[in-house]
């Protein structure tokens, strides 16, 4: 059972501040808000000038640059169907993250690092809205258990690290996310991206309908990367915030009402089929946001507006 250590005074972040997987939506967005909130001495390395996989190049870069917080984005992402088919992949690479950033953090002076997490750590079958003492209480939904696991391991570093170095190492568990620098791809994105795309060319190519994946009926929450990095730099100007905090909006909605909101949005009049055949994942994933609206922190940006900004996105990116 995790503690919840008190709140205490907001304080500025130490700095120089590692954002690890600046260029992944999150990390983008987390760049944006530190800038805004005006900190300086932003250190970022692209995948090609600093590879996180390799144990050797991060002990190097951290032992040079000497950074005093680290945000931990990096990670192997992608929806449901990329997690079933590369299961090794997001294991291995997740896990590989993170002992190579949190250890060599510890090894070289870093005071705060803040891991971000997933949702679906959670059992399958937890009571929802999902609290964070739900962890490791049962089964995780098999579509996702291996990126689930790496995400738990690293979670469970962090805490150790704290516990018996004293370092304030702590992780975020943010539901499912979208916004600006999402991922698009056709078969290896979110559901959110994914659609906007499916919608979008069968406007374009005048189709009748469009198929989702799976019966439609599953509930997801889902909260804009630009609400996620707010929520980031709220927890790390907390003085002691608890080991693990949900981030999320605390409401869900089934996929196939999404589907009709993004249809909407791209301006999609056809019919709106599913496809059983794909898989549905677990049946509901919302969070209880209790830890994180105590601490002084809710969302802003309203799903409806987040999909219109995400549109926006996705046109500008695939220059259509
Ligand atoms: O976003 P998604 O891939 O994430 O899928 P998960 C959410 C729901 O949308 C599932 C349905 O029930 C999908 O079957 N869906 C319908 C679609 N149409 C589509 C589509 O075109 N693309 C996609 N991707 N889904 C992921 C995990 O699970 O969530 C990750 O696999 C991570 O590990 C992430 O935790 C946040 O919520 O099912």
């Amino acid at each position: 059972m995790q503690s919840t250590p008190p709140q205490g005074p907001l304080v500025s972040i130490p700095t120089p501040i590692f954002v690890a997987g600046h260029r992944g939506m999150v990390g983008r967005a987390v760049v944006r808000a530190l800038q805004a909130r005006g900190y300086g001495n932003i250190l970022t390395r692209s995948r090609e000038s600093l590879d996180l996989l390799d144990a050797g190049a991060a002990n190097d870069f951290f032992a040079r640059h000497q950074p005093k917080t680290v945000i931990l984005c990096a990670a192997r992402v992608g929806g449901i169907h990329a997690n079933r088919s590369f299961p090794t992949e997001f294991m291995r690479d997740n896990l590989l993250i993170a002992l190579n950033v949190i250890e060599a953090a510890r090894k070289h002076g870093v005071t705060r690092l803040l891991n971000l997490g997933s949702s679906c750590i959670y059992p399958r079958d937890a009571p929802q809205p999902l609290r964070e003492d739900a962890l490791l209480t049962g089964p995780l939904e098999p579509t996702n258990e291996a990126y689930a696991l790496a995400k738990i391991a690293a979670l469970k570093l962090c805490t150790y690290v704290r516990r018996q170095y004293g370092l304030c190492y702590h992780s975020a568990m943010p539901t499912n996310l979208y916004g600006t620098g999402d991922n698009y791809h056709p078969e290896h994105s979110h559901v959110i991206p994914g659609l906007l795309r499916r919608f979008h060319e069968a406007k374009v190519s005048g189709a009748d309908s469009v198929t989702i994946w799976g019966t439609g009926t599953p509930r997801r929450e889902f909260l804009h990367a630009d609400d996620l990095a707010a929520a980031l730099l709220h927890l790390l100007e907390t003085e002691s915030p608890p080991d693990v905090v949900n981030i999320g909006t605390g409401k869900d909605i089934p996929i196939r009402e999404l589907a009709t909101l993004i249809a909407e949005t791209v301006g999609f009049q056809g019919r709106i089929l599913t496809n059983p055949h794909m898989p549905d994942g677990t049946p509901r994933k919302c969070l209880d946001t209790g830890k994180i609206t105590a601490l002084g922190w809710s969302p802003r940006i309203p799903l409806k507006i987040g999909l219109k900004k995400t549109y926006a996105d996705f046109l500008l990116e695939s220059g259509r």
